[in-house]
């Protein structure tokens, strides 16, 4: 496939989590409709219903999409909205996790099992206890212990839980001059379906040790968090939302807290970005969308991938779209 061009173009994709199983690439994207529902802040215009996983042999073979790998109405536990899921494997089964509104319409986080990196996935009952919010990544670590990262502020909810339980009010962020709110990290038990730990707000600092504040729309979390480990330091990315940045800080921990270190990716054509990095026969690649395909249409969005470096100083090289 050519770099900065959709993978595939039948359907909307967007979201794109990348990952290498066996050799090969497997991209975990949300589905997008063509349906228009309402665009709202609250994101009523993202109304996925199922998960389709593409593949490629390599980067330059062409992308397949296996079909539908999990369904919502399939998931007891679902009323709508499956945004952007996230993958990983261990012990010879994949697990695909993913966020959508649970019977009440809050966000929670769920996850489904397949001995197959394309599904079909089977889904737990329940979503995954103490998750919340949106868009998890699970990193896993050299030593085997998973991360799950995750959290978006607005239509993603981050707002309503400053403590620890859901408020249903229409809950503000801190203060434009108050620390901005983080995403949230927990490890995952062995079994991978379960947390270990309650999930603990991340810390995203200046190089002087300040916090972000909410006020720093340029640089403070709004949604898509990603980790990757770089020459022993973890790299935690995310989208800015509203100032529509794909950013980046570091940290020797994959707790945190983390140093903002500078820019990925400029603004995409379209409202929302969100991305993965993935590291495939020795060079980095950043898997990110944008609203091309469908000519600007927020909610049809299609993924693309294009190739990430690093300067002698191990910060990442800004992008242009
Ligand atoms: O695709 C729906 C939502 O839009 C995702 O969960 C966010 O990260 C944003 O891309």
């Amino acid at each position: 496939m050519k770099q900065n061009e959709p993978l595939v173009t039948h359907i909307y994709t967007a979201d794109p989590s990348a990952h290498v199983f066996n050799g090969k690439i497997y991209v975990y994207p949300s589905h997008d409709l063509e349906t228009n529902p309402a665009f709202n802040d609250n994101g009523d215009q993202y109304a996925m219903e199922d998960y389709h996983i593409l593949s490629m042999d390599n980067l330059e073979a062409e992308c397949v999409d296996n079909g539908e790998a999990l369904h919502m109405k399939n998931v007891p536990w679902v009323s709508k909205q499956m945004w952007a899921p996230d993958a990983a494997y261990k012990d010879g089964k994949y697990y695909l996790y993913f966020p959508a509104r649970d019977k009440e319409g809050i966000f929670r986080i769920g996850v489904a099992i397949s001995d197959s990196p394309v599904g079909p996935f089977q889904p737990e009952e329940s979503f995954i206890s103490g998750t919340y919010s949106i868009d998890p990544a699970v990193f896993m670590d050299e030593d085997g212990q998973a991360y799950m990262y995750f959290g978006g502020l607005w239509g993603g909810q981050l707002e309503r839980w400053q403590s620890r339980s859901f408020r249903s009010g229409d809950e503000q962020g801190p203060a434009a001059d108050k620390p901005a709110i983080g995403p949230r990290v927990a490890r995952l038990n062995d079994n991978m379906i379960s947390l270990k730990e309650i999930p603990q707000e991340i810390q995203i600092l200046h190089e002087d040790g300040t916090p972000v504040t909410a006020g720093e729309e340029d640089k403070r979390y709004f949604e898509g968090p990603w980790m990757h480990k770089y020459k022993g330091t973890y790299y935690l990315s995310y989208s800015t939302g509203t100032t529509h940045y794909l950013v980046y800080a570091t940290s020797k921990s994959p707790m945190g807290p983390f140093t903002y270190r500078g820019r990925i990716l400029e603004p995409v054509l379209g409202w929302t970005t969100h991305h993965s990095i993935v590291e495939y026969e020795g060079k980095w690649y950043l898997f990110y969308h944008d609203c091309s395909l469908s000519g600007g249409i927020d909610s049809n969005r299609c993924v693309k991938y294009r190739e990430l470096k690093y300067d002698e100083n191990d910060n990442i090289i800004p992008m242009v779209p």
